[in-house]
């Protein structure tokens, strides 16, 4: 699928960690986040994720069934293997993880995104041909992410975007409350994970966060 920074408008991530383990309710949780209009979606297993890799598999299956129905981009978090099982649209990989230069040189078919967190990180991406997009944050705390830096604040994402070259979006502890100061800045979008699992209206909450209400 072709990359346009207007997919990372709604980008919302998920994994079976995120839903008890409970992967019918994680798959339920996707369907309905399509249907109210997210633009990207990121499979990710990891943290307590349990998952052996065949029902990654299976499950990544079906989520690609999905998003591919709502024509959402599907996007897989560090798993290159995974990401071919499926022929997924992308992946994603953090600092820590498979080495952007393997992504960029294996994987050059697909949307690549890579996250950042300080000046060092985004300077470095800057000089990554062919990758598409950054996130930047930890933008406010977060529960959902094991190891999680620092929170950065919403002056450091308007610094980093601004030094940044690639299109952008803004991750990490963002919510209905505080959604307003995310869109307050020129970042290309926002994502999410707990906003949308843990919502009890798909459509108010993804509207909220584009900044439709
Ligand atoms: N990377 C940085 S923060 C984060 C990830 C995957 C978790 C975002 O989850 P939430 O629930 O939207 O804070
Ligand atoms: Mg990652």
């Amino acid at each position: 699928m072709h990359f346009s920074p207007e997919q990372l408008k709604v980008y919302f991530i998920a994994g079976s960690q995120n839903t008890n383990h409970d992967v019918d309710e994680l798959i339920s949780i996707v369907e309905n986040a399509c249907q109210n209009g997210i633009t990207m979606f990121q499979y990710r297993e990891k943290d307590s994720s349990t998952l052996p890799f065949a029902n990654k598999v299976a499950v990544a299956q079906k989520l690609k069934t999905i998003t591919n129905q709502y024509g959402v981009p599907f996007i897989i978090d560090d798993d290159i293997e995974l990401m071919r099982a499926v022929n997924a649209d992308g992946i994603h990989v953090g600092q820590d993880d498979t080495k952007i230069e393997q992504v960029i040189s294996t994987c050059s078919d697909k949307i690549i995104g890579l996250s950042t967190h300080d000046q060092n990180e985004v300077s470095a991406a800057n000089k990554i041909d062919g990758l598409d997009y950054i996130g930047i944050g930890p933008i406010f705390a977060t529960n959902s992410k094991a190891h999680v830096k620092e929170a950065i604040g919403i002056d450091s994402l308007v610094q980093l975007y601004a030094l940044a070259n690639h299109p952008a979006v803004a991750i990490g502890g963002i919510h209905l409350n505080n959604v307003h100061d995310v869109l307050s800045t020129d970042v290309d979008g926002i994502s999410v994970i707990s906003a949308i699992t843990k919502t009890n209206n798909f459509a108010k909450t993804i509207s909220t966060l584009k900044g439709e209400l």
